[in-house]
């Protein structure tokens, strides 16, 4: 099923004509609203009626995350304040949070994005769906709810947190559909094993995962452990919350709500536009915003937009899934290291878990990287007492980290549940060289 055939299914020429309405309605409604862009556009010689084609977007700035730090916090607002009816902060380890406010129409906006997402996961009024990502300022909470809300299913705000009593609802009630970010969905399968509880107790069969970058390894381990099958659901606050992009029945991409969303590559060093197929860094801007629309904003996400249709019927874009970060991006002794790169190692041996931790440090000098890595129990019981075979594992896994990285890396195994579990995002690095 299809939430909204009109906009989902759009033929390509009217699709474009939409967005290049829209873009030059947004482009005229920042240069009056917000001082930020208007000095932008006339610093570059640029007016509102230079923009009359969607393709005349590459003639805009581009935002960026500083630019939202440095108007911190409503600097970059357009609506005025009485027209705000939410307002949520975007979670930043550094400096001031982003800042976010919507009008009713963006609130209406998203859920309507949200409830296409469900639908393309085939979520049903029938369903009991539990929300457990954190309610709050972050955006996954609340965005996922009036998602569920909107397309008519039960709604359990359960949050995160409470794991055990929540597993004992998701048995006892029956739920059905869940979101939350993929390691907490791992973190639930690992609490189930130790109540006691199996899959065949329990009735899920929908996930909608995101909020953090995941891999198909996850994916199968997740859907294996649970029952259930698993979604992509992507987004950013700053953007919308989730629900920018979300994968359907065919599990190849994730389609783009295009419609408010406008997606473009580029080249994040020479900023150049790529073309679909090449991985880059994703740049959105909003086409249908009221409270802070952006142009041209900077994800730092590296993905790629992918070419040709989707069996699903569906004809709007779909991305890659995220391949990393270009700000995530470590550089060690001068070698670029993306996390994922270490993941995709861990998950190719079958003794380990998908839990692991770089920590990067500067010793005399020198960079250092250590990674640990949880072993999986059955793994961990038969070498429990055995430290040649323990060091020779250690040893494997460090051969195959440096062929892949072109760096050695001194490895650390750990006992199952040792690496301590988060329930929002998850935390892989930490670089004390920074501190
Ligand atoms: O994480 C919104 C969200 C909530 C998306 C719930 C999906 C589900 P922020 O906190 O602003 O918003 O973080 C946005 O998280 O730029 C990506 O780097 C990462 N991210 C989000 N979804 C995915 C995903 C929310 N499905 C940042 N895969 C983004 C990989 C993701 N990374």
């Amino acid at each position: 099923m299809i939430w909204n055939p009109n906009k989902e299914r759009m033929s390509r020429d009217e699709m474009s004509e939409l967005q290049g309405r829209r873009l030059r309605k947004v482009v005229e409604y920042v240069y009056h609203h917000v001082p930020f862009y208007r000095n932008k556009l006339q610093a570059m010689d640029l007016t509102p009626e230079d923009i009359r084609t969607i393709e005349d977007i590459k003639r805009l700035p581009f935002t960026t995350k500083q630019d939202l730090r440095d108007n911190y916090p409503f600097g970059l607002q357009a609506a005025p304040q009485s027209e705000i009816i939410r307002i949520h902060a975007s979670s930043g380890t550094t400096g001031n949070p982003t800042i976010v406010g919507y009008t009713q129409k963006d609130i209406g906006i998203w859920k309507e994005c949200m409830a296409r997402s469900l639908t393309a996961y085939g979520v049903r009024r029938s369903d009991i769906f539990s929300v457990s990502y954190g309610y709050g300022l972050f955006t996954g909470g609340l965005g996922a709810h009036n998602g569920v809300e909107t397309v008519g299913a039960s709604v359990v705000p359960a949050s995160t947190g409470n794991t055990e009593k929540h597993l004992k609802l998701i048995r006892d009630l029956g739920i059905t559909g869940i979101a939350c970010t993929p390691s907490y969905a791992l973190y639930l399968a690992e609490t189930m094993d130790k109540m006691g509880i199996t899959k065949d107790q329990i009735k899920l069969r929908v996930g909608a995962f995101g909020a953090e970058p995941w891999t198909e390894h996850m994916r199968t381990e997740i859907q294996d452990r649970l029952g259930l099958k698993a979604y992509n659901l992507y987004g950013l606050s700053e953007i919308m919350g989730p629900s920018v992009s979300y994968e359907c029945q065919q599990q190849h991409g994730s389609h783009i709500c295009e419609d408010h969303f406008y997606p473009e590559i580029i080249n994040p060093i020479t900023h150049e536009s790529l073309p679909a197929g090449e991985t880059g860094e994703l740049v959105f801007t909003t086409l249908t915003k009221e409270g802070m629309p952006l142009l041209r904003y900077r994800t730092r996400d590296l993905c790629a937009l992918l070419p040709g249709v989707c069996e699903c019927g569906r004809t709007s874009v779909r991305m890659s899934r995220i391949e990393g970060r270009s700000d995530d991006m470590l550089i060690i002794r001068g070698i670029n290291v993306f996390p994922s790169q270490v993941e995709s190692v861990v998950l190719s041996m079958e003794e380990f878990a998908p839990r692991y931790l770089l920590i990067v440090d500067r010793i005399n000098n020198l960079d250092t990287l250590q990674v640990q890595v949880e072993m999986r129990q059955e793994h961990f019981t038969s070498l429990f007492d055995t430290p040649a075979a323990i060091d020779a594992l250690e040893k494997k896994l460090a051969a195959k980290l440096k062929s892949v990285l072109s760096i050695s890396a001194k490895v650390m195994l750990k006992a199952p549940g040792t690496i301590e579990r988060s329930q929002g995002k998850s935390v892989r690095v930490i670089d004390k060289r920074k501190l």
